[in-house]
């Protein structure tokens, strides 16, 4: 935990007055949103964006002003965790299933900052199951697809042993593989599959990544 929170709460150092954050989900991010609170008592005036309806709570607990993302036409910096991250800050995300909003929250922003402990960061990415969010429609159609791939295991998510619904009426199959050597080719494959709504692998995306050392030690990457 201690590492997460390093990290966590380093990010807010990129936050400045009068700017729209994405705030992201996990518990490393929390981290962040926490101390957000924190310095909102203390007069910082932000509008926050949440990547998913658990972050959206946290973020109401925590008196930031929120906006959603119909509003918006750009972000100014989004925090956000990872499942998984590269040399080349390629990322694994959707581990707490919030995958499509946090990609489509990231992707209009003007800054990407990762939070991490230093067990997300990997030489390749792949060990982590990737999470694929899929319709709930033809879910079984889909994953048979994903296995025609070849060398990928896809398995649906449960809760409480019943199929894990994400905050957008889906599902989501962890896939399993070795390595992902090309996860820019993979990325595409896996979204040209009809019935696949949006991979866990984020691109060319993160601007700098904060890592959080259990030797109290915090690595900025850029
Ligand atoms: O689901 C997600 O993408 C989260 O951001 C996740 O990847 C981060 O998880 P953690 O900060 O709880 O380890």
């Amino acid at each position: 935990m201690e590492s997460k929170k390093l990290a966590g709460e380093k990010a807010v150092e990129y936050i400045k007055d009068g700017m729209i954050v994405g705030l992201g989900t996990g518990s490393t991010v929390y981290w962040t949103i926490l101390k957000i609170g924190e310095l909102i008592k203390q007069g910082l005036k932000i509008h926050g964006v949440p990547t998913s309806k658990d972050t959206e709570q946290l973020a109401v607990k925590m008196g930031i002003p929120l906006l959603n993302l119909s509003e918006l036409s750009k972000i100014d910096l989004t925090i956000d965790g990872a499942d998984e991250v590269n040399p080349r800050f390629d990322l694994i995300k959707g581990g707490g299933g919030a995958l499509l909003r946090e990609k489509m929250i990231a992707s209009i922003s003007e800054r990407f900052v990762v939070v991490a402990d230093e067990t997300k960061y990997v030489t390749t990415l792949g060990k982590f199951p990737l999470p694929v969010e899929v319709t709930q429609f033809g879910w079984e159609i889909t994953k048979k697809q994903i296995e025609r791939m070849g060398q990928i295991n896809p398995q649906l998510r449960l809760k409480d042993n019943a199929p894990y619904i994400t905050d957008n009426g889906n599902f989501i199959l962890d896939c399993y593989m070795n390595t992902i050597e090309k996860p820019e080719v993979l990325s595409v494959q896996l979204n040209m599959i009809p019935g696949v709504v949006e991979n866990g692998l984020f691109v060319n995306m993160a601007d700098t990544v904060i890592i959080g050392g259990s030797n109290g030690e915090i690595e900025i990457k850029h």
